[in-house]
């Protein structure tokens, strides 16, 4: 017999121990089936304890019974749509129409929108984007409900008790159904003469309201007219003006106190964020315009005015200066928990998929952090982000206030959140009241980043989810 040298063995060894390392990695990643996401990743300080009693988020309902005051049934479709410019895509609808149907409603009534699910092979849901409706009315597939089949319907039932710019999109296989039409606005105590721009990238092309290049907004001189911009894209986009100054009148549906003009600098906004823009038009018969990018833009005036474009601004407001303080409510130094949300990037395996992945707190995903709360806990989160690329974080159910940047602190008029920019090399910290029990996701608006694994978890003690992701739930 021969004798195999030691030295022989070497390689060997080393390769078998680099598969074996690689093939647990690999089999280690994949997701089951279905999987809920109380069984997500270790609470931190909870000696990895999961809760599958407690009050079931499908309880966590808005007001069922009695009429509502504002009633809408949109029925989603798969199918080609004529966008407001008169191209055609292959997409998806509500009423047969992308962007769907405006939803309007006054301070304090019970708005109810039926969804019917008529012919969306995936199934969809719709969620509320930066409303803090009750938990089950949430609209994340797997989570807060079960995605609806072709065939079937899901009724919403919540109070609009905040006022401001707010939009809504499927939460079901979303990185797919809202770039390709499932969205709308949900408008809450706008003034009549109030402009509506849901800015939405089709088949390649820009559009306001699915309108590419320029549209004419009919005012009289000297009209203060408010444009309420939404980015329902993936990315970041600028806003800016030409012809006028401009004020900040609200972020994220949340109104800026004292908001000063500005002139010369346009305004990011994140992806799934909204800016409320008031300009006011000209005495001397001349228009303004607004602009949010790719020659997609308002012009605001009389009927034949113009303006002459400005190019766009290379510098930014900074929302952290920007406005008079004003008191929160709350106080973020009385924290009862605080939390780091630190994004990162690596290669690993996602489900089985190698690749370079998100990491949240040096974790892929599903092994990243389950915030737990009690209800009443003052919230602390730092948000880092070392991972090459911009991030539109997006936490559901609660609007934070942001506290700091980079540890400059904040000055202006507060700064209220729920699409906050974190761009590559930032750090934030933000605070919030925990006062909406339930689980709710925290996650990446890039929604293709979501789908990545960049989707972490709000739940609150006490509260569990009978659904459960996999199966037809796939809520990115
Ligand atoms: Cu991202």
């Amino acid at each position: 017999m021969r004798r195999i040298g030691w030295r022989a063995v070497i390689p060997v060894v080393a390769a078998l121990a680099i598969v074996g390392t690689l093939g647990w990695a690999w089999f280690d990643s994949l997701l089951p089936e279905s999987y809920s996401v109380m069984d997500m990743g270790p609470p931190p300080g909870h000696g990895g304890m999961h809760h599958h009693d407690g009050v079931s988020v499908a309880a966590l309902t808005g007001p069922r019974d009695g009429p509502a005051d504002v009633s809408v049934t949109l029925v989603a479709r798969a199918e080609r749509v004529t966008l407001a410019d008169g191209r055609s895509v292959m997409g998806y609808t509500l009423n047969h129409t992308s962007p769907g149907p405006q939803i309007r409603a006054r301070r304090g009534q019970l708005v109810e929108v039926r969804l019917v699910n008529e012919s969306v092979a995936g199934g969809v849901t719709l969620h509320w984007h930066g409303y803090d409706v009750p938990n089950a009315e949430d609209g994340v597939a797997g989570v807060t409900q079960d995605a609806v089949a072709p065939g079937h319907d899901h009724v919403y039932r919540f109070v609009a008790a905040d006022a401001g710019t707010y939009w809504y999109h499927s939460h079901q296989l979303s990185h797919e159904q809202v770039q390709r039409g499932l969205f709308g606005a949900l408008i809450v105590d706008a003034a009549d003469s109030d402009r509506v721009a849901l800015v939405h990238t089709y088949a390649g092309r820009r559009t306001i309201g699915g309108r590419a290049g320029t549209t004419a907004v009919s005012a009289a001189p000297g009209a203060t007219v408010r444009v309420r911009v939404v980015n329902t894209d993936q990315g970041t986009m600028r806003a800016w003006v030409s012809g006028a100054a401009y004020r900040i009148g609200a972020v994220d549906g949340h109104e800026r106190a004292d908001a000063p003009p500005v002139r010369d600098l346009a305004l990011v906004v994140p992806a799934g964020g909204r800016a409320d823009l008031e300009v006011v038009v000209p005495d001397g018969g001349g228009a303004v315009r607004v602009d949010v990018g790719a020659g997609a833009g308002l012009l605001v005036g009389p009927e034949g005015a113009g303006v002459e474009a400005s190019a766009e601004p290379r510098a930014s407001v900074d929302l952290l200066s920007y406005g008079a303080p004003e008191p929160l409510g709350f106080d973020p130094g009385a924290a009862t928990q605080r939390f780091e949300y630190r994004i990162g990037r690596r290669p690993g395996f996602l489900d089985g998929r190698p690749g370079l992945w998100w990491t949240v707190n040096g974790r892929l995903y599903p092994d990243v952090p389950m915030f737990m709360v009690g209800l009443g806990d003052v919230v602390r989160m730092t948000i880092e982000n070392h991972s090459g690329e911009t991030h539109p974080m997006h936490l559901h159910g609660h609007h934070a206030v942001v506290l700091s940047r980079d540890g400059v602190a904040a000055t202006g008029s507060p700064w209220w959140t729920d699409s906050l920019e974190v761009a590559d090399g930032e750090t934030y910290e933000i605070a919030f009241v925990a006062d909406n029990p339930g689980a709710w996701v925290d996650h990446c608006h890039n929604l293709a980043h979501a789908a990545e694994g960049l989707m972490a978890h709000l739940a609150y003690e006490g509260v569990t989810t009978p659904y459960r992701i996999g199966g037809g739930n796939q809520p990115e």
